[in-house]
This record gives structure tokens, sequence and C-alpha cells, in this order.
């Protein structure tokens, strides 16, 4: 069978399980995370984060993925269970949850390679000749199939993918790693402060995006050996891979756009800044990430809703929005919205605008408020009147969090807090 044909790859696909890991807080979104996992952050005004490592997943042809949950789950596991619960194991096709459950010994997670290593059976139940380790922090989107291909292809071990990125950005937050002219790789460090250099690319290096391909034998191996290691973290960037680059076949896969010479799309959305621009680059003309490729549909969880309606209030205002998206179940009535996401069932009432900002499902925007590079929470109210984002001083006073690019942040729990204030 020629190795080009979709039949190689459809195969290969088939024969992989994908471990999502979903269990990470992601500190650095501070409140949108105090009671949500990261991988459950909305994103793009209708979707999750994990929406992108799974829909990758089944546009790949993957159809059988974990989800391992730990921290603040409950929203996430909601999410996944009504929008991704319709998979049929007997078709051999399934999404399931692998909450932190002390199925061995007596703690949760410790790390990464742990929540793996913990629901090793499952993953000996499906028979899989690779399995992929998956990060579900991250918004991009991948065909995995390639980079089974590759895998097979290079004869690996294991294969880890990675992406060109500023050595500022890396440092501290990424892996690094340093690759021969056959993307075989020589070093691996995890988070750095200084990250060696992609050499002739000044300021550039090789990150790695979390994402992991194991031959499934290999893998079981390695979970095995680290779990004997005493000083071990049980953990894939920290412990497993710069243990076996020595001895085995660790690959990098560099993670391309098939349509563009283009740096591929990938964002990590881990800070408050990082999280507005991403969806901020949504609402531009032609933004990067297209949303509105049917060969390439993000899924989600719907819920059946109303269209969003625009109303011309009892003072002939206009309820308007303009260079925004707006989803399903929306009503702006009388009020100005400008470059901004509305996530479903967002109201917004008479005399308010809401410049630049990113307003998440349920929130209801009161009269007369004034909101700019703001991202306000889910069911949060605003009270009439109430201005933000034009003061910094203003905001900390009324107890929202600025981030250090100037985005503020307002929870439900800050509001209530305000108003007990007063
Ligand atoms: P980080 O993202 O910082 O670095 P980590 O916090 O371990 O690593 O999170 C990796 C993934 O695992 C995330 O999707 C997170 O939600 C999840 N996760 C974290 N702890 C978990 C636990 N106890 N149980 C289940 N899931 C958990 C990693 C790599 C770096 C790489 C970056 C890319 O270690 O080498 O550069 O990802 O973002
Ligand atoms: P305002 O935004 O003017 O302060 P409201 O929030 O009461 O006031 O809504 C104004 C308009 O929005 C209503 O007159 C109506 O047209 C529309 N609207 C509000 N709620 C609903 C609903 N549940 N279904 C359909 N339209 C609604």
């Amino acid at each position: 069978m020629s190795k080009n044909t979709h039949r190689y790859i459809s195969n290969l696909t088939k024969d992989t399980y994908a471990l999502i890991l979903a269990g990470g807080r992601g500190s650095r979104l501070h409140e949108l995370t105090d009671w949500r996992a990261k991988p459950a952050v909305f994103f793009g005004g209708k979707f999750r984060i994990i929406d992108f490592p799974l829909s990758n997943c089944i546009n790949s042809g993957i159809r059988r993925v974990g989800i391992a949950t730990q921290y603040k789950s409950h929203s996430l596991i909601r999410h996944v269970n009504r929008g991704w619960g319709h998979f049929k194991k007997e078709l051999s096709e399934s999404v399931e949850i692998l909450p932190a459950s002390q199925r061995y010994g007596n703690d949760w997670y410790s790390g990464t390679a742990d929540a793996v290593f913990q629901n090793i059976d499952i993953i000996r139940d499906e028979k899989t000749k690779y399995v992929m380790i998956l990060s579900g922090d991250h918004v991009y989107r991948m065909d995995y199939g390639d980079l089974l291909a590759k895998h097979v292809e290079n004869g690996a071990d294991m294969t880890v993918c990675c992406i060109e990125v500023p050595t500022e950005e890396a440092a501290g937050q990424f892996g690094v790693m340093t690759v021969d002219q056959d993307n075989r790789v020589k070093r691996f460090d995890e988070k750095p402060a200084q990250p060696n250099e992609i050499p002739g690319k000044p300021g550039q290096c090789l990150a790695s995006m979390g994402n992991y391909v194991f031959n499934t034998e290999f893998l079981f191996d390695q979970l095995e050996k680290d779990a004997m290691r005493s000083t071990s973290d049980r953990d894939f960037g920290n412990d497993i891979i710069p243990a076996i680059i020595e001895d085995h076949q660790v690959f990098a896969f560099p993670f391309s756009d098939p349509d563009s010479d283009q740096q591929p799309y990938w964002r990590d959305v881990g800070t408050l800044d990082s999280f507005w621009e991403a969806n901020m680059e949504l609402v531009t003309p032609e933004p990067q990430l297209n949303l509105y490729d049917s060969n390439w549909p993000i899924w989600t969880y719907q819920e059946q809703l109303p269209p969003a309606k625009f109303v011309f209030d009892n003072d002939e205002r206009r309820g308007m929005a303009v260079d925004s998206t707006v989803s399903g179940g929306c009503i702006i009535s009388g009020a100005t919205i400008r470059k901004s996401l509305l996530f479903s069932s967002v109201h917004v009432h008479s005399y308010s605008t809401i410049e630049e900002s990113v307003i998440l499902p349920g929130a209801d925007i009161g009269e007369h408020c004034q909101l700019r590079r703001t991202i306000v929470d889910s069911k949060c109210v605003i009270p009439a009147g109430l201005i933000v984002g034009h003061d910094k001083e203003q905001d900390i006073t009324n107890g929202f969090r600025v981030s250090p690019k100037g985005i503020t942040l307002v929870t439900s729990d800050m509001l209530k807090r305000m108003v007990e204030k007063d």
C-alpha cells in the first residue's frame, strides 16, 4: 500500500487512542479558572478550549478518546457529556472522561505522566498500536494523521509536536528542544530560563506543544520505569522525555500549515491578555483561525437557542453590532457593540456600549453601561450605569482584575463583593 494514500493514514488513526490531558488549572487566567479547568474556558464566541483538540481528533479520524480530568472538572465534564457523549462504543467510538480517582495508590494525578499511568489498564484495553497524548489547553487546527504517518515513517518510539516560538515567549513557559537534520531530538529542557535558539534563526526556538505520540508498549515501559524513580515528578516534560532521548528514537514533528507558508495558528491562551487577544483576532476581517471551514468543523455543545435579536428600543435607539460575533440567544436592545464577541444568551440593554470586549454566556449588561477591553465572565449581571475599562484605578477600586496590558476581568464573585462593599 502506498504510504501516501488516505487509507494508509486512516489505518493509523484508527489504531490510535488519544488521551487529552485536561486537568490543569491554568492559574495565569486568574479568576476565569476559579470555577473551571483551563480546557473548559470559553473561546471564540461559542466554543470551549477542549473542543479544539477534540475536534482535531474526530476530524483526523481518531475516534477513541479519553479525557483525564482533575482540577475543578464539573463544568468540563458537563460540557463533554452534553456535546461529545453521543459516540458509540459498539462502533469503536468513544469519548470517555477519566477523572483522577486514585485507581493506583492514594494520590491524585501528580503530573502529566502520572495521569496517563493511572489509566494504563483502560488504555491497554483499547489495544491500539499508538497512543497520542494531547494537551487540552490550546487552540489550533491540526491533522493528527500527518503526525502519525511521520512517526511511523521515522521508525520513532516517541514523537513530540513542536512549533517555532520567540525565545522570550518560550522562556520559563515551554519545553524547548534541539534537533538534528532528521528532526531527531538531541536535547530537551523543560521550561528553561534561557532557551536554546534554532541554528540560523536568532530569537526563535523549537517549543514543545505538549502533544506526543508513543508506540503503546514503549509508553507503558517508560511509565512503569518512571514510576520506580524516587526523584521523578511523573511529568512528560520534566522526566520522561529527558530520560529517553539518548537511548531511544525520539523525533520532533514540526507543526506546519499545509495551506500556507505562514507560521501555523497555535495559541496557548494561558493569560488574560493572550485570551483576550486571541478572541479579538477572531473579529478582525480575516483571522488566521478559520472557524468557518466546513472541511475542518469545530464541534461543540450547542444549546437549542433562538437566533440573536437586534431591537430598535422605545427611544428609537438601534440595537447593533459591527466587527463582532454574536451567538444564539443574544438580545441587543438599543445598545451598540463594536469589535466584541458575545457568547450565547447575552442580553445587552439600552444606552449601553460594548467595545473590544469578550462577553461570556448568559451575561446580562444593564442600561447605560460602558465596557471597553473587558472580559465579562459567564452569567455576570452588570448593574445599570457601570463603566468598566475606561479608568484602571476605578476598575481596581471596584475589585476587578486589570491585566498587565490593561484588560479588565469582571466575574460574578467580584460583582457580589462590589455590591456588598457599597
Ligand atoms: P505545561 O502546559 O505547563 O507544559 P502542565 O501544566 O503539566 O504543563 O499541563 C499539560 C497538560 O496537562 C495541560 O493540558 C493540562 O491541562 C494538563 N494537566 C496538568 N496537570 C494535570 C493532571 N494532574 N492531570 C491531568 N491533566 C493535567 C507542557 C509541557 C511543555 C510544553 C507545554 C505546551 O510540559 O513541555 O511546552 O505543555 O503548552
Ligand atoms: P431594554 O434593553 O430596552 O432595557 P429589555 O431587556 O426588557 O429592555 O428588552 C427590550 C426588548 O428586547 C423587548 O422589547 C423585546 O423586543 C426584546 N426581548 C427581551 N426579552 C425577550 C425574549 N425573551 N424574547 C424575545 N425578545 C425579547
